[in-house]
């Protein structure tokens, strides 16, 4: 198939492309002409996905099923990336969760291991993967989504909160690492968006999960995949290092303004 895609452009690879803020930038950058890697752990909805963006948007897209706590997979999947598709440009860390709201007391493992191995050795992962080629190539960019939550704690969510401070961290120290070689690390923070987030932390639990977005207007996942498109599009001696972004009614992480 001819595809739109300008392959002046460079490559972008978004983790966590099923849903949520991860779709909403696929679409964007593939209406922009991006040549995109998608990954996330749904194979079915990730091929609907490269389906739509290809009929739609005539996009040129690879779709990666996989899951980014497992290294050895993921570097296997890397591995055998066909030549035109190797040299990434950008990458987007952005797969992550929230699993349960509880206090540490009364925390679950299973929760905790999901949400560090994801949030934290996931962004590992990718980066340890994907760097390498961008220093050799002295060009790239690497963009984290980290959170409010990595700026603030809230009650019940220490875990999640040290995760995304943990994201923050990671940020901060690969831009120190990679700075001699050109590539720009920044991170994205969002306050409450609209996607399956809510309904993945409280595993299912529909009616709960609207609740959190009850009386005020949240952030859609298209409002973070425009900051990320205005970020990686800026020149080559423009680096926006870090977005903090929040709904008008939030004021921080615990002071939301519903009208009730
Ligand atoms: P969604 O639940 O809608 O999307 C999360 C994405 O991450 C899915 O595509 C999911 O794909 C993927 N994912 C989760 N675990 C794994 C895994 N182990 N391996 C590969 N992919 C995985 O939530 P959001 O879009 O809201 O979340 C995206 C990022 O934004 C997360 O890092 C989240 O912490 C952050 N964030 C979200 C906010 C919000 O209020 N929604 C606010 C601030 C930050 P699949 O299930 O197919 O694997
Ligand atoms: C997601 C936002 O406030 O639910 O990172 O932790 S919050």
């Amino acid at each position: 198939m001819q595809t739109k895609a300008n392959p002046k452009k460079p490559i972008v690879l978004i983790t966590g492309a099923t849903s949520g803020i991860g779709r909403a930038s696929a679409i964007h950058l593939a209406k922009d002409g991006y040549r995109l890697i998608l990954t996330g752990r749904r194979a079915v909805t990730l091929k609907k996905l490269t389906v739509y963006l290809e009929s739609k948007y005539k996009a040129d897209c690879y779709a990666i099923p996989v899951d980014v706590r497992d290294y050895s997979t993921l570097k296997n999947s890397f591995d055998k990336l066909p030549e035109e598709w190797k040299s990434i440009g950008i990458l987007i860390n952005n797969a992550g969760l929230a699993a349960g709201l509880d206090p540490v007391q009364e925390g679950s493992l299973n929760d905790w291991n999901q949400m560090i191995d994801t949030n934290i050795k996931g962004i590992l992962h990718m980066t340890r993967l994907i760097a390498p080629g961008m220093i050799a190539r002295k060009k790239g960019h690497i963009i984290n989504i980290g959170s409010v939550a990595g700026k603030e704690v809230y009650p019940k969510g220490a875990v999640y909160c040290a995760t995304k401070h943990a994201v923050e961290a990671l940020t901060l120290g690969m831009r120190q690492d990679f700075v001699p070689y050109g590539v720009k690390v920044s991170s994205v923070c969002p306050g409450a968006v609209e996607t399956e987030f809510s309904l993945v932390r409280f595993k299912g639990d529909q009616e709960r999960a609207d609740k959190v977005y009850d009386g005020f207007v949240p952030l859609q996942p298209e409002d973070i995949a425009d900051v990320i498109h205005f970020i990686i599009t800026r020149p080559a001696h423009v680096n926006i290092q870090d977005v903090l972004i929040m709904p008008t009614a939030q004021a921080s992480a615990t002071i939301i303004h519903r009208q009730v």
